[in-house]
């Protein structure tokens, strides 16, 4: 059985596109429910630890500029098979290739500045959701 929980980000680009609002309305009509919320900015230390796993890839120093140039909101959210069905939500990484009606597809501006984060398993979910929250900002 799959989890129910998921972490999410409304990235720099959306939240400077002033999508935070239609994107969250997107989030609650599919659903979920939302377990801990914040608008916050990373810093390049911060963008840097969440993207690891990316350190090697080409596109790692646009990635940690990008995710530290201004405001995010993060999130976790609450849904039965949540992983799958918020990246289900979300739409492929580069917007050209996400489905219609897709996040992504609806706000992204780019495969770079791709509007919003989903985790992409139940163990990065938790990890991603621990970066972000203490316990106690968890509901
Ligand atoms: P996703 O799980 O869909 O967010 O995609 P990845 O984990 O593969 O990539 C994480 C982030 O790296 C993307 F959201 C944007 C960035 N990226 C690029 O900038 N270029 C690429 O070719 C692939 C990913």
């Amino acid at each position: 059985m799959s989890g129910k929980i998921t972490f999410t980000m409304i990235k720099p680009d959306a939240v400077a596109d002033g999508h935070i609002g239609a994107i969250l309305g997107k989030i609650a009509e599919s659903g979920f429910k939302i377990k801990a919320m914040k608008l916050t900015q990373l810093t390049v230390a911060d963008a840097k630890k969440f993207y690891e796993v990316h350190a090697e890839r080409p596109f790692y120093g646009e990635l940690v500029d990008f995710m530290s140039s201004g405001p995010i909101v993060a999130a976790v959210l609450e849904k039965d098979n949540a992983v799958e069905n918020f990246r289900t939500l979300i739409g492929a990484t580069n917007p050209a290739d996400a489905a219609e009606g897709t996040i992504r597809k609806m706000f992204a501006r780019s495969v770079g500045e791709n509007a919003v984060h989903g985790s992409d398993s139940d163990e990065n979910a938790l990890i991603e959701a621990s970066f972000h929250f203490s316990g106690r900002e968890i509901f």
